[in-house]
């Protein structure tokens, strides 16, 4: 203790002989001076957003006023003024959680996951994945797509009307090649914060729309492929059409011929009860391979890395990320949480281990924050992750 203070004392003389002291002192008169001296319009004005191809586009900006935008990207009015402006990952919040099975309140995940990323920039360099986002894509933060709460079947539509008017617009950077859409074009990817996880099922729509079936990725403690059911909680009017829910959206991605074929889609993370064997074959028949949430111990982060690339190959890729893949001790904030899950550090060898795939997408959805800590554990969690996929973007374009 006495060393430690022996030794900043040391350090003053220099201190105030080099002025530090000095230009702290107050100002007298403060307002009047101030004032007159300063010029607060230009001092406090935004600082552009800067668009790749276009130069500095005015705008709203996160940091300096303090919007709370995902990761301090630019808030953009996508389809409003702003909306010939040009990006390269647009990332849209989908605040709907009504075909959730138990616990509701992910379409507070959208907000709960931007005040989750308030320590991330993506002006700040992934240390491991040696990649500083910002160098290699613009990225932009159009807000909540408006989805209404009181009929599931419009909300789905909305969403999915706004993700092919976001997917269909030119992207910042083309790099002089062909692009791996089906037209050769460079488009915007969208990284989508849910929202439960039905929205994967509008999101993939548009993607197919771009670039044809896609391998899906899917990070989750459950299958999500169950064939279209009447729910448990009471017997079904018969006369009712039986709705897509967050259990059973990728069974119609298959039927609509979303999905690459040849079995090269993969689970990562499954753990839950099935209703019994039968589950796991008809998540087959809907083309994917199931890596349980054991296999960490059983292969290592090293395994399923491997087992993960050796399944979607070279195929376009689109990551969902429901939280619950996540272990309850990081993530307990959502819907349907499952014990025995990944760690957060876990999450990130595997996420780092798939760099060089060409991710055409990406959601991170299920996170309810009514049930998170007062640490927004499962909030920072989410953020974290879905820095981690753009960075995945970042790291490779989307060039033939
Ligand atoms: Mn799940």
């Amino acid at each position: 203790m006495a060393f430690k203070t022996f030794s900043l004392l040391s350090l003053l003389p220099a201190y105030i002989a080099s002025g530090a002291l000095a230009q702290q002192q107050p100002l007298s008169g403060t307002e009047t001076s101030l004032f007159s001296q300063v010029n607060f319009t230009s001092l406090f004005a935004p600082s552009s957003y800067v668009d790749h191809k276009n130069g500095p586009v005015s705008t709203w900006d996160a940091q300096s006023w303090g919007l709370t935008t995902f990761a301090h990207t630019s808030p953009l009015r996508c389809f409003g003024g702003d909306a010939s402006t040009l990006y390269d990952v647009a990332v849209i919040g989908a605040p709907f959680d009504t075909t959730t099975s138990y616990r509701p309140g992910a379409r507070f995940g959208p907000n709960g996951i931007r005040q989750g990323s308030r320590r991330l920039s993506t002006e700040r360099t992934n240390v491991p994945q040696k990649t500083r986002i910002s160098d290699e894509i613009d990225v932009v933060d159009c807000g909540d797509v408006p989805m209404v709460y009181v009929d599931n079947k419009v909300a789905l539509r909305q969403l999915e009307i706004a993700n092919a008017a976001l997917l269909s617009k030119t992207a910042s950077r083309s790099y002089g090649k062909q692009s791996i859409a089906k037209d050769g074009k460079f488009h915007p990817r969208v990284l989508t914060l849910g929202g439960d996880h039905t929205i994967t099922l509008p999101l993939l729509r548009g993607v197919a729309q771009i670039y044809g079936p896609v391998s899906v990725i899917h990070f989750d403690s459950h299958l999500d492929t169950w064939r279209p059911k009447p729910m448990p909680g009471g017997p079904w009017l018969p006369d009712e059409e039986v709705p897509v829910t967050h259990g059973s959206y990728f069974w119609y991605a298959h039927n609509e011929g979303l999905l690459a074929p040849n079995q090269s889609n993969i689970h990562v993370g499954i753990r839950n009860a099935l209703q019994s064997f039968a589950d796991e074959d008809e998540d087959a028949e809907c083309g994917f391979h199931i890596s349980y949430a054991e296999d960490i111990e059983e292969v290592g982060y090293k395994g399923i890395v491997k087992r993960i690339r050796d399944v979607v190959g070279d195929n376009p890729v689109y990551i969902t990320f429901d939280i619950d893949a996540v272990d309850p001790a990081f993530a307990p904030a959502t819907g349907t949480p499952e014990i025995g899950g990944f760690t957060t550090r876990e999450i990130k060898k595997i996420l780092h281990g798939l760099s060089g795939l060409k991710v055409v997408g990406a959601d991170i959805v299920e996170v309810a924050p009514a049930y998170d800590t007062q640490d927004e554990i499962t909030q920072i969690a989410a953020a974290n992750i879905a820095w981690e996929i753009l960075t995945l973007m970042a790291m490779t374009p989307l060039a033939a």
